[in-house]
């Protein structure tokens, strides 16, 4: 009876401990910035459907982005951007769409996505600091939600 008060106070003691070891980020549980888990900051703001300079423009309608079914997507994903790493990124997205909604989103870098109403435009502004090759797609499902896949590719060559 004693010996097991002992331990419970032992297993109480080591939780704190890590409790706070957790709290004060000795030990850390989420990946360390860099990582391919994780997600850079994105700022999205609400836009008009105008290219700034150096801005991509994509647009979402009834032909998927930028025409994305004509170019074979998703077999062939439309567009396709490409970028140095630590290149900030900037797109204006315009749904065209005069009925329905649709998305834009990438992953790893922007898996929350914006949902656009039709007639909605939004900036989507961030660096590429993860190379690879990520899948640019819908978030909303729609009727061409299949088509809407682009592809961003992050290098440093
Ligand atoms: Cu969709």
């Amino acid at each position: 009876m004693r010996n097991s008060r002992k331990l419970a106070a032992c297993i109480v003691t080591i939780g704190v401990i890590t409790l706070l070891l957790v709290m004060t980020g000795v030990i850390q549980t989420s990946p360390p910035s860099g990582s391919p888990s994780y997600a850079p900051l994105v700022s999205v703001s609400r836009s008009s459907c105008v290219r700034p300079p150096g801005f991509f423009l994509i647009f979402a309608d009834l032909s998927g982005f930028n025409d994305s079914i004509a170019h074979g997507a998703p077999l062939n994903p439309w567009p396709v951007v490409r970028v140095h790493l630590g290149d900030f990124l900037r797109f204006v997205v315009c749904n065209d769409d005069q009925t329905q909604a649709h998305g834009f989103a990438i992953q790893t870098y922007f898996d929350t996505g914006v949902a656009l109403a039709p007639g909605d435009a939004f900036r989507v502004e961030f660096q590429a600091t993860i190379p690879g090759t990520f899948v640019i797609y819908c978030n909303i499902f729609c009727t061409v939600h299949a088509f809407m896949v682009g592809r961003l590719i992050a290098s440093n060559s």
